[in-house]
């Protein structure tokens, strides 16, 4: 008898370890999406769950619609199914505190990508990294292209009149993008916002805006959209209106993807800020090295650029970067 319990004990005690070995070998990652509001977050969808699925490991998706509830619902499953890591990009900046208490308590590591959320945390404990665009310096740079480009045509003097279509209110690149881009005009008082609307990240909202903005403004010089999906909806607008774009009015966008390119080279469009959805490969990155015990940079940035129709005009403010001309970069671009 004793025996057989020792056997039955040892089978027992194989079987658990067979099943703890297994959990190890296939890890289990979430990612916890806002919605499908661009060409940009498609690719960023796309990218980072075959990232994960090219890695072999199983994916837990979840696309919150647009909706905090929704997400603050996908990381409590997330949390409830046990999962090895949660990867997270937050709609709006605030009211997370809670939620992100209880996956600290989970201790389930959370990799940040894209969207940064504010918390008010005694320190940075409470995430393993973060990768995603620098959205001041991306705001920042569409500011200073418009400067340059004025200045290039010699007319840097001219009373310029910017509208500009704003994303996600509270976003964190709607928040980042508005502040980098207000730093650096201020300096140029003959550069002026004289509208500034959401248009929410997407093409429909910002051809309606733009609409607005064409019958309540007299003079529109330069349009500047928050992403590109904004520009590409107000450029309807303008040519609905009767007026060329990319003439008519300056068109600069964010993010760089193909259409902003094809607009540019089309001549409807003058400037593409680059933001890159590509976030895979970093989220891969972090997980294997945290699974390694590696330690590394908390916060990472990727290398972006900005891209014109002719390249050449600075953007930084020392005037060592230079801008990119999109047509030598268009067939590479994917999304
Ligand atoms: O610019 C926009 C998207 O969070 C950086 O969200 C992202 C922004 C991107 O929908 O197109």
């Amino acid at each position: 008898m004793k025996k057989l319990i020792a056997v039955i004990l040892s089978l027992a005690l194989v079987m658990a370890l067979g099943t703890t070995a297994l959990a190890q070998d296939t890890l289990t990652v979430a990612f916890s999406q806002i919605g499908q509001e661009s060409d940009w977050r498609t690719a960023n969808t796309d990218d980072v769950c075959k990232a994960i699925q090219d890695a072999g490991w199983n994916l837990v998706y979840d696309d919150a619609q647009q909706k905090q509830e929704n997400q603050v619902k996908a990381l409590r499953n997330f949390i409830t199914q046990g999962v090895d890591y949660i990867v997270f990009t937050a709609i709006v900046t605030t009211g997370w505190d809670e939620v992100l208490q209880e996956v600290k308590d989970s201790e389930i590591p959370l990799v940040l990508i894209d969207r940064f959320p504010q918390t008010s945390f005694a320190d940075d404990s409470w995430f393993t990294a973060f990768f995603g665009g620098d959205f001041v310096e991306e705001g920042a740079r569409a500011a200073r292209w418009i400067v340059n480009y004025y200045k290039s045509l010699g007319r840097g003097d001219e009373e310029v009149n910017i509208v500009r279509l704003e994303g996600t209110t509270t976003s964190d690149p709607q928040v980042g993008r508005s502040k980098g881009f207000d730093d650096v005009i201020v300096n140029y008082p003959n550069f002026k916002i004289v509208a500034s609307q959401t248009g929410n990240f997407t093409s429909a909202e910002g051809q309606a805006v733009m609409e607005s903005f064409l019958k309540s403004v007299d003079k529109i010089d330069v349009l500047w959209a928050e992403n590109d999906q904004m520009a590409l909806g107000a450029i309807e607008a303008i040519k609905a209106a009767g007026l060329q774009p990319g003439k008519d009015i300056i068109i600069v966008g964010c993010d760089g993807v193909k259409l902003a390119f094809e607009a540019i080279v089309n001549g409807e469009m003058n400037c593409t800020v680059e933001c890159t959805p590509l976030m895979g490969s970093r989220v891969v990155e972090v997980i294997t090295g945290l699974e390694a015990g590696e330690t590394f940079p908390k916060i990472v940035h990727p290398v972006e650029y900005v891209y014109d129709a002719n390249g050449g005009i600075a953007y930084t403010d020392d005037g060592t970067a230079l801008t990119r001309k999109a047509a030598d970069y268009i067939a590479e671009r994917l999304y």
